[in-house]
Order: C-alpha cells, then structure tokens, then sequence
C-alpha cells in the first residue's frame, strides 16, 4: 500500500533543493552550506525513507530489550531528560550518499542523487546511550563482545521496509568516547519532526544512516540489523556489480558501512569553476569548502589546486576551537579558506588528508549504490562556464 504523507510537516523549501517529496529528501546549496561553522536547521539537508510520524513527546517511550536484559525497558522522553546526564556535541552528519552525483555520472547508480549538500554540521544533545545502557546493566565489559550488535527501530513505515532500521556494534554503543546519543536536541531546539522528533540516536563518525530518528526501540542482539537498510543498501558493492540482480549475490558477503572516508569539497564558487573576468585582474581567487573524515579522525590538511591538481596551496582551516570540545575524538566538519590562482575553465579541486594520512583520490571507484564518493570534485569538461 503506498505511504501516506500527506501529515508531513509544511515546510517552507525556499533554502533546499528539493530532490523528492515523497519522501522528503532535500539538501542546501554549495554556499549555504559552508556559510556557518555550526549548520542551521534551514540548510541542514533531509533524508527520509518514508513518512514523517506525529508523534507526541509527552507519551512516546522508547523500549530496550535483548540478550543480557531479562524483561523490556522502557523509558519515556522525560526520565531520559531527567535521570541521565545531558551531553552536547558537535558532530557532522554526513550521508553515506553525499555526492553521488559524481559517481553517476560515471555510471548509473541507484538513489537519490545527491549533490554535495548531503553533510551537515550540528550540535546534538541528549543523554548517552551507554549511560542508559549501563543503568539497566549492559556493561562495557560486554562490548569487548565483538559479536554484539545493538540495533535501532524506528517508528515509521518507509518505502523498503516496515520500519527504518539499523544497527552499530556493541563495542561502539559502550565505548566511553564513542559519544552515541539519544539525541532530544537540535542545535539547541527541541528536534524537527523532519529531523526525529521527539528523540533519534546519533553515532557519531558513521554514515547518518546509523543514526535512526524516530526513535522506538533498542535490541542488543548477536547479529547486525536485518533492515533492509542494513543489509540491502549502505555497502560498498565491488565494481562488477551493476544491477539490482547482480547485487542479490553480493548482500551478504558485503560488509554495512560504519564509518565514513576522508572527503572535501569546494563549495564556492559553487560551479567549481572560475569566470574570465575575474581572471582579468590576475588575483588569487578565494575557495571555500568543507572536509570532514570518519571514525573520530580530524582533519590535518586541506590542499587546494586551481590548475587541476599540478600545484596545490594548503587552506586555512576553521575547525571547533580546543575550549568548546567534549569529546576525546573530532566528530565536527572542518570549514576551510584558500586563495588560489587560477585558469579559465579549469576546475577548481580540493584533498582533504586527515589524521590517520588518508587522502583524497582524483579517480573514485565506481560501486553500484554511488555511497562514499571521496573523490575530487569534477566539473564538466567544458571551458565554458556554467553551473553543474
Ligand atoms: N527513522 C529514520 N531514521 C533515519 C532515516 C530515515 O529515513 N528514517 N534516514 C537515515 C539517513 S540515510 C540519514 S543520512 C540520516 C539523515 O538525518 P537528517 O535527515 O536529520 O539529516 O538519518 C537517518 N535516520
Ligand atoms: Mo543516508
């Protein structure tokens, strides 16, 4: 039966590129983006499966059960509020999706095409999963469990599945640093309908699709989610694999994405490219984009060319000042400034080397679901000007 969504809240699409409606799925453009350290709600970018519930703060709860946990939990909105700690953290949610676009044009791949807006850079608060955990007896002793899994479940139907679902290892969930959340709080608001209200998890460091909004139930289990999204999408499938058929072999030998690679982008200007008659005066030109890596790693150097990768300038990095972290680890983006010279029609690059020395490469390789493209940036091989 196809999705109702005609409850979806309004929403006022001016500052979004509407990819689809139903589901809503929605990203900023290049500017916007990068036009604050911390993303406000207006240029966050949407991702959704299905349709967005209603739900009530004030009656939802949310239920924990599994091995290691005799009889179900549940806990409401208000004694997550009230009997755990509140800890805040600026994290980049990055979509394992994020610049598809330039996969696809190398090949066909299926989902939303997103540009590069599909990463955002907000402050979650909410109360620690590990200290929930702990309260009902998970310990993190049992996290060294390497075969312990701890998988979330949504509220709402979507289009591939009766819910939206997936999970993390156990390890990562218990980890004292792993700062997972039950996140309540957006940018210090209460969180959008569109973005999880009343709660969501956050894991921050993996692909957003870990970080299951809507939140309804908990299990720790001895396997990974059996969600269609943990099983049937967010893989790296290896290149021969070029269709629906093709992958049906592939699934289960393929490992789900955690955390995610090394990626930047330029994102002013946002065409990637630079008119003549800026060129006319000879000056440097400045470049802004984001970068950003995975699994906690910061971000060590940001390299900018304006003439195709045969000369780099290193950028001037804005990353979250030493005073206002939380965490051991670096879940922020890093936003970053270059003045380089360029050549008409020659696309402008950046590579992003974070602090385990991984580096962005010219070429991606090409897989069939289009997640994780960390490649540099292409632009169409044109000397004219124009948008991509
Ligand atoms: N319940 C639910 N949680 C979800 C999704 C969804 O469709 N439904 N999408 C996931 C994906 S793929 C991403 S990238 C992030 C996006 O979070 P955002 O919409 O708040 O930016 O949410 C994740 N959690
Ligand atoms: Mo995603």
């Amino acid at each position: 039966m196809a999705l109702d969504y005609s409850h979806d809240p309004s929403r006022d699409d001016k500052n979004l590129i509407v990819h689809t409606e139903k589901p809503f799925n929605a990203e900023p453009n290049p500017k916007d983006l990068i036009s604050n350290f911390i993303t406000p709600e207006k240029y966050f970018f949407c991702r959704s499966h299905g349709n967005i519930p209603n739900l009530d703060e004030a009656s939802h709860k949310i239920t924990i059960e599994g091995i290691n946990i005799t009889t179900p939990k549940r806990f409401t909105i208000q004694e997550l509020k009230t009997r755990f700690e509140k800890k805040s953290i600026v994290m980049a949610m990055q979509c394992a999706g994020n610049r598809r676009d330039g996969l696809h044009k190398v090949k066909h791949t299926e989902g939303v095409i997103w540009g590069p807006g599909a990463v955002a850079n907000g402050i979650y608060s909410g109360c620690r999963l590990k200290d929930v955990l702990e309260s009902i007896g998970i310990t993190e002793q049992m996290g060294h469990t390497a075969t312990l899994h701890v998988a979330f479940q949504s509220v709402e139907k979507c289009e591939e599945d009766e819910c939206y679902g997936s999970s993390i290892p156990l390890s990562k969930a218990v980890d004292e640093f792993g700062d997972v959340l039950l996140a309540y709080e957006m940018n210090g608001a209460p969180l959008t309908r569109d973005h999880g209200y009343p709660i969501r998890i956050v894991v921050p460091g993996y692909i957003g699709a870990r970080s299951v909004k809507f939140l309804k139930s908990i299990r720790i289990q001895d396997k990974e989610s059996s969600a269609y999204y943990q099983q049937h999408d967010y893989k790296i499938l290896p290149e021969n694999v070029g269709s629906i058929d093709d992958a049906e072999n592939y699934w289960s030998i393929t490992p789900a994405i955690g955390e995610y690679n090394v990626q930047s982008f330029v994102c002013d200007p946002p065409s990637g490219l630079v008119d003549v008659p800026i060129l006319a005066n000879a000056q440097p030109v400045k470049v802004q984009g984001y970068a950003l890596s995975g699994g906690g790693r910061s971000i060590q150097r940001v390299d900018v060319s304006g003439d195709d990768g045969n000369t780099w300038v290193h950028a001037e990095l804005q990353s979250q000042p030493i005073a206002e972290r939380t965490s051991a680890y670096t879940w922020s983006w890093t936003l970053w400034t270059a003045h380089v010279h360029v050549k008409a029609g020659v696309r402008l690059v950046s590579r992003a080397v974070d602090s385990a020395g991984n580096i962005q490469q010219e070429f991606p390789v090409w897989n069939f679901r289009g997640v994780l493209n960390g490649a540099w940036r292409t632009v169409k091989p044109t000397s004219v000007i124009e948008e991509q």
